[in-house]
């Protein structure tokens, strides 16, 4: 069946199945609203400390906040789709699960187009997001409340710097590299040389630990919250990706709410992210020092080879075809 038929029917089910969810909550209207949230990140990660610590408390009159990490609830990159049927509330999202739906959102998956997490923030808030963010709503029933800041990705190898430098692209030849399991992500890892494996979050530690894959690609505050660090030898400070999440919740849940109700989510969506967006950065500053303490090897390779290697890779590919015209263009005039 051709990808783009299977996708179509699969919009249409998920459209009447959120109208179907969103009855189904009028009848219980005098209980507090259910938001579950399924997450593959750990309860530690900054993105999970914010809403736990912000949004649930901000919310809590009129919502039962429950959060499920570790992917206990929906294995990583179901939770779209789970929303869409109303079978979730939440999820912390990407622009690579995305992109499964709508081809466009590849555009902030690419390599080296999001400079920093200022300007994440100001590509979520112009106009340029209106329509990416209505497609997600009308046809998929998920709303993108806020962008998160999960940071800038690096290379993560098992291999001693001695057993491998990786300088440039060609460095990473035929180096197995866990990419997350989408097509976007893939070709990120393509971009960057390696040869990418497709691999849940959740076996990440384990195929690590016994050689399954070479390595992996996170920044770091994941690569020590999920001790990736004692799996590996080594991290090529590449920065390839600048990357990003969105906290998601069902257009039918957010419809069946108040005026108010509305207002006080969107409040708590902004303060948990800015918490979290602040957490993670300075943790990012701090953890280089951390990771060599624990006997890691962390570089600079060749950065301007890696961006031109892997901008050169996207412009040439399928995905940039599918961006809106004139939209890398306003992505790049939002940034320094
Ligand atoms: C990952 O699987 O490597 C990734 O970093 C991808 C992100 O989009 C996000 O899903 C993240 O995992 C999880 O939140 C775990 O940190």
């Amino acid at each position: 069946m051709p990808k783009n038929f299977a996708r179509r029917t699969f919009l249409a089910t998920a459209a009447a199945a959120a109208v179907t969810a969103s009855f189904g909550t009028a009848s219980i209207a005098q209980d507090k609203i259910q938001l579950r949230l399924s997450a593959p990140s750990s309860e530690t990660d900054q993105r999970a400390v914010a809403l736990i610590e912000k949004f649930g408390p901000a919310v809590s009159e009129f919502a039962n906040f429950e959060p499920h990490w570790n992917a206990t609830l929906f294995a990583q990159g179901t939770e779209l789709e789970a929303i869409a049927r109303g079978n979730l509330e939440m999820s912390i999202t990407s622009a690579q699960e995305l992109a499964v739906f709508f081809p466009e959102f590849s555009i902030f998956t690419a390599g080296y187009v999001h400079q920093d997490a200022a300007h994440q923030v100001a590509v979520f808030n112009d106009p340029l997001m209106d329509p990416f963010k209505k497609k997600a709503e009308d046809e998929l029933g998920v709303k993108l409340l806020s962008v998160m800041y999960l940071g800038r990705r690096q290379v993560n190898l098992r291999q001693s710097k001695e057993e491998l430098t990786v300088m440039t692209p060609a460095d990473l030849a035929g180096v197995n590299l866990r990419m997350p399991g989408t097509d976007a992500w893939q070709f990120l890892g393509k971009a960057l040389g390696a040869s990418p494996t497709p691999m849940a979050f959740t076996e990440v530690y384990t195929a690590l630990q016994s050689g399954a894959v070479d390595g992996q690609d996170n920044p770091l505050p994941t690569v020590v919250d999920a001790k990736f660090y004692e799996v590996t030898k080594q991290i090529v400070l590449t920065s390839h990706l600048v990357d990003l999440n969105y906290l998601a919740i069902s257009k039918a849940t957010w419809d069946g709410m108040t005026a108010e109700q509305q207002a006080a989510v969107q409040a708590a969506a902004d303060d948990a992210s800015e918490f979290g967006r602040q957490n993670q950065l300075q943790k990012e500053a701090d953890l280089v020092s951390f990771l060599e303490a624990q006997g890691m090897d962390v570089y600079e390779p060749d950065v301007a080879a890696f961006r031109n290697h892997v901008q050169q890779m996207y412009l040439e590919s399928e995905y940039a075809a599918s961006w809106p015209e004139g939209a890398l263009e306003k992505i790049n005039a939002l940034g320094n």
